[in-house]
């Protein structure tokens, strides 16, 4: 079984981050050893979070594990707390790649062309040196923007979105995904460049009209799950964007509701059997 290190906050109510993550991840057949961040009592959207920062425990949890001989065979990185526990992933991330290892980047820290409330643009900046180090990462267009220095834009051309994604490949990421891309009118999914065939891939599908706080996470948990058991970027992206339109969708026809998260839990089984087709 593949083991996968997945390392973001615990937000206690409001499903994104490690509580999107964990279960996703076991249900696609992946070992998922997780390292919390941060423990708050919802998302950083709810007015009067509280906020435990993990940042001491990260070093003394991983000097054990390396006692321990454990490894992984790929770190998936989400939402993280300041530039400091950049620097402290970074260097986790240093500690147990091997040649095989894929480190996966979700640099979580903006939608809409806004940041979230915790962060400011240092911080985004100081993301680029996560992803310098990532073999794929996936922001959305607001977190590529900071990223890049590029213009944050809502109408944009194909030719935008490739500037983006080469701009991100100039950071150090060998494939760039931006997310949310939308090339041409009801549809949306994800773009990317693979640096080393030099080629745009992209995946589209149908715009739902609506928009929850964490199907980003869902998105790139699916993502980061597909290409740990080696599916091909096209399946890997498909999967991934199919489930997390679903997902909306299933949340859409009910009724009241809540604003925190998607109900990612009711289409669980689509994605067990989405799998399954490809892995026959
Ligand atoms: O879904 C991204 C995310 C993760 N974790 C926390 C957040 C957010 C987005 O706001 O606040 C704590």
């Amino acid at each position: 079984m593949k083991r996968i290190l997945t390392i973001q906050d615990i937000s206690c109510f409001g499903k994104c981050s490690l509580t999107v993550a964990l279960p996703l991840l076991s249900v696609m057949g992946i070992e998922t050893v997780i390292l919390p961040t941060a423990v708050l009592s919802t998302h950083t959207l709810f007015k009067g979070f509280t906020c435990k920062d993990l940042s001491d425990q990260l070093e003394p949890i991983t000097n054990h594990w390396k006692q321990e001989g454990i490894t992984f065979d790929a770190i998936y990185t989400g939402y993280l707390g300041t530039e400091e526990e950049i620097d402290t992933v970074i260097g986790i991330i240093e500690t147990f790649r091997n040649k095989n290892t894929l480190v996966f980047v979700d640099p979580a820290m903006g939608d809409n062309g806004r940041l979230y409330p915790a962060f400011d643009e240092h911080y985004a900046r100081k993301n680029a040196d996560l992803c310098a180090v990532a073999d794929i990462v996936d922001p959305n267009i607001t977190e590529a923007s900071f990223l890049t220095g590029l213009p944050y834009k809502e109408i944009y051309t194909e030719d935008y979105i490739k500037e983006m994604l080469l701009a991100l490949a100039d950071i150090g990421t060998k494939t760039p995904i931006l997310t949310g891309v939308s090339l041409s009118d009801g549809k949306t999914g994800a773009m990317g460049y693979d640096t080393k065939k030099r080629e745009f891939f992209h995946y589209q599908n149908d715009r739902i009209p609506a928009s929850y706080h964490g199907t980003g996470d869902v998105f790139s948990s699916v993502l980061a799950g597909a290409f740990v058991l080696d599916l091909d970027r096209k399946d890997a992206l498909r999967i991934a964007a199919d489930y997390t339109a679903l997902t909306i969708e299933e949340t859409l026809k009910k009724p009241g509701t809540p604003w925190y998260g998607v109900d990612f839990e009711s289409t669980i089984p689509v994605l067990i059997d989405a799998l399954k087709q490809i892995r026959l």
